[in-house]
């Protein structure tokens, strides 16, 4: 079977600034620079957010290699602290150059751009004044996001508030894989509850500026599954939906929080703090379209054993994770792979959600070691990850032949790139990239990903 994509689809892939850019300019420090150099082996292999695949002065080249891929669309970020270096005060004027170059090479080159405002990289100086826990710190967002808008809203019409934005929350202040690294429920909570606000407010401002354009946020709004039918199993995966899921997703597409977990949230003493107004911001700035980013499900079942009452209050207090036997990730995470969730993620934004305007922003496999399978030609031949694209695609496409209004899929992510959590371990790219000699080159994957796009399809 031949499997047509819609006319017009945004075929493409996402990339972040501080996961390409590198740093030998002028750039502000992010809490990526902080927590690197706390320790940098923890989780970087001494591998910092500096130099990287430079992006910064090598953009020309690499539009050129995403149309090489056959890319006609493409999401990467701003950096926060490249455009303001101290996240709220002088625009940094080289970095406003640099973005109007980049913004226009896109355009020069026929990619169509959505540009992401944060991919974690919350700038160092405003993380020192308490970062998303601190309200100034939501009015500093929503400054910049203004700034943005009133420089590049001429040129870029489809923009994203953030990319993922419960990772601040889990990586930050809940499970220990980013600065501030700290591990507090209800702090969690207010970061989370800060982010949706300055997401709204940066809504509202967009629509002030921007004549004509469309913004999204972009969620990872991995399916949570349940073990069994078992009422036990179903509560405990309802919670876990509940934290994970809708969190964010209620706010941004039904303008209001989600009433199930408020009640969880005031059980358990960890509801936020927040301003009258609030409310209504949400209510009346909505998205205009959602990115969805998928990897791996979660899995959960009831707990097993009731928590001792002083240990610390985590989401896992109320339900444990299980595994499922099953293909997984050869990477430094071990994601199980599973493709039907990407068809689940999609109906329920259509059974649930008002089958608002979609896309894939982001879903890919990572490999460690891929030197392993480099052909004699030389060519890295990623058979594999071919195959995870058509599993996953046969799913997009089932989901949009029953209505679904998915108008894109992009890849994690067209070119090699560090990571906020594993430095140059996990490789993601359909286009390799050497760290040590800063050469690109085509994946077997690339080739593959260009004849699909010029088919707007696969068999
Ligand atoms: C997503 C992030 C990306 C990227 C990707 C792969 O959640 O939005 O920034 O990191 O995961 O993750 P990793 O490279 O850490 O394995």
């Amino acid at each position: 079977m031949f499997y047509q994509f819609p006319e017009d689809f945004y075929w493409g892939g996402a990339s972040s600034a501080l996961q390409t850019e590198g740093s030998d300019s002028s750039r502000g420090k992010t809490i990526f620079d902080v927590f690197y150099n706390l320790a940098p082996n923890r989780f970087f292999d001494g591998v910092g957010p500096n130099k990287l695949a430079d992006f910064y002065h090598r953009y020309k080249e690499d539009i050129s290699l995403y149309k090489a891929v056959g890319h006609n669309s493409h999401r990467t970020s701003i950096s926060w602290a490249r455009l303001i270096p101290d996240g709220d005060g002088d625009v940094d004027q080289e970095a406003v150059v640099y973005y109007h170059e980049v913004i226009d090479e896109f355009k020069r080159q026929g990619v169509t751009l959505i540009m992401n405002l944060m991919h974690f990289d919350m700038p160092a100086a405003l993380q020192a004044k308490g970062g998303f826990e601190n309200r100034e710190v939501v009015d500093a967002y929503v400054r910049y996001a203004k700034i943005c808008f009133e420089l590049f809203g001429d040129k870029v019409k489809l923009w994203a508030t953030f990319n993922e934005p419960i990772v601040t929350p889990e990586g930050g202040y809940l499970y220990d894989f980013h600065y501030p690294n700290v591990v507090d429920f209800k702090r969690a909570v207010q970061v989370s509850y800060n982010m949706i606000i300055a997401h709204a407010a940066a809504v509202k401002v967009f629509h002030q500026v921007v004549d004509g354009g469309e913004i999204c946020t972009i969620l990872n709004i991995t399916p949570i599954y349940p073990r069994s039918d078992n009422p036990k199993d179903v509560a405990a995966a309802r919670i876990a939906d509940l934290i994970f899921v809708r969190s964010f997703l209620d706010p941004v597409l039904l303008g209001q929080w989600n009433a199930e977990l408020v009640e969880f949230l005031g059980e358990h003493d960890l509801l936020p703090v927040g301003l009258p107004e609030d409310k209504q911001l949400i209510a009346a700035n909505r998205v205009d379209f959602i990115g969805l980013n998928y990897y791996q499900p979660r899995r959960v079942k009831a707990k097993e054993h009731v928590p001792h009452p002083e240990s610390v209050l985590l989401p896992e207090s109320f339900f444990d994770y299980y595994e499922m036997q099953g293909r997984r990730m050869n990477t430094s995470r071990g994601w199980e792979i599973y493709p039907k969730a990407i068809y689940d993620m999609l109906m329920t934004i259509k059974n649930e959600y008002g089958n608002v305007k979609c896309y894939i922003a982001e879903n890919g496999m990572g490999i460690q070691q891929e030197d392993q399978f480099r052909g004699a030609d030389g060519v890295i031949d990623d058979t594999y990850r071919i195959a995870f694209y058509k599993e996953h695609l046969r799913y997009v496409h089932q989901a949009i032949s029953e209505g679904v209004n998915c108008f894109g899929y992009h890849i994690w992510t067209p070119i090699d790139n560090w990571s906020m959590i594993n430095a140059y371990k996990n490789r993601y790219g359909v286009i390799e990239f050497n760290p040590q000699t800063g050469e690109r080159k085509l994946k077997r994957s690339g080739s593959w990903f260009k004849e699909l796009v010029d088919a707007n399809g696969f068999d």
